[in-house]
């Protein structure tokens, strides 16, 4: 099942505007060079907070946020993709994990425990139970009526709260899009060694429409427009993780590198250029926010 081209319809990259795609993509590679960033900071003991990196998922984000607008966002304690591709400011990121005021959350929340809610952003973010999330979302989608998106990992697809409150949802039928952001991994242990069911069936048994699909951009904001006409519903992602669980370390290289994959699909669609100018541009910003020299490596041991 889990394949860099899982659910993937063919030639799917064409049939979106190029506008899209490419605002995509920037929202992919300012992410990308955001976390060079914090991972230099680490190295350079600047940031004594531990990390929980997405680089290598940050595609599901980046294509949510240009397809959902206007939602609750619930997230889990890897996000720092969902903050900065929704629009959170990234000097504000940055400052919260250097443990600074001026912070997101005043520089006391650290990494995992991401909050903001400014801008017209309301993300609601970690408090330590992995899947917490769920319950709270879907809490808060019957107090508001609001749109929701809720985001959590395999791992805590697991949580048996998580369970009652999707089938909660499903009975109100509650707006909310569960994401799941399947990255074969909770810590260390792959899905295979911890469950032999999958959290789509049972998502589908609860009687939501579910689906799995790999982390292609255009293939989740395919999947995410059938999906948000007919909440509550939900989405399994395949994606990679590129660092360890926490902090900046790296295992072994991971399956695919998704940013590469979309980088390479649009300059066969004739981008090159565009693809050139938002790496320097983006490059170029980040640089200045971290005040260092950042280059872009592959996801490589
Ligand atoms: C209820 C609960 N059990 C265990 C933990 C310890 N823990 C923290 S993160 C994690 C793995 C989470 O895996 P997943 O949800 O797939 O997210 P990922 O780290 O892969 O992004 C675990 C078991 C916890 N924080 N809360
Ligand atoms: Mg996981």
């Amino acid at each position: 099942m889990r394949s860099p081209t899982f659910n993937v319809p063919p030639n799917i990259a064409k049939q979106f505007p190029s506008e899209l795609s490419l605002t995509m993509f920037e929202r992919m590679c300012m992410f990308r060079y955001f976390e060079l960033g914090v991972i230099d900071a680490v190295i350079k003991k600047e940031i004594t907070y531990p990390v929980y990196l997405s680089s290598g998922q940050e595609a599901v984000a980046a294509a949510l946020s240009t397809e959902i607008r206007d939602y609750l966002i619930f997230a889990q304690h890897r996000a720092h993709d969902v903050y900065l591709t929704f629009g959170g400011p990234p000097e504000r990121l940055r400052d919260e994990l250097l443990g600074l005021s001026s912070g997101t959350s005043q520089g006391k929340a650290g990494s995992n425990c991401l909050q903001y809610h400014e801008n017209g952003i309301s993300m609601f973010g970690h408090h330590g139970l992995i899947g917490e999330n769920v319950p709270q979302a879907v809490g808060a989608a019957l107090g508001s009526g609001k749109n929701t998106v809720c985001i959590f990992g395999d791992g805590a697809a697991e949580e048996d709260y998580v369970f009652a409150a999707m089938g909660f949802a499903a009975t109100h039928k509650l707006p909310v899009l569960f994401v799941c952001i399947d990255n074969n991994l909770s810590i260390l242990t792959t899905v295979d060694v911890r469950r032999s069911w999958s959290i789509t069936d049972v998502a589908r048994s609860l009687g939501m429409p579910a689906v799995d699909v790999a982390d292609d951009p255009w293939a989740v904001i395919y999947h995410t427009r059938a999906l948000s006409n007919n909440l509550p519903a939900f989405i399994n992602c395949y994606v990679c993780r590129g660092y360890w669980h926490v902090g900046i370390g790296i295992d072994a290289t991971p399956e695919w590198d998704r940013y590469k994959k979309v980088e390479e699909e649009l300059i066969r669609l004739g981008h090159e250029e565009a693809i050139r100018v938002i790496n320097e541009k983006t490059r170029r910003f980040m640089e200045e926010l971290w005040d260092r020299e950042l280059l872009l490596k592959p996801l490589e041991k």
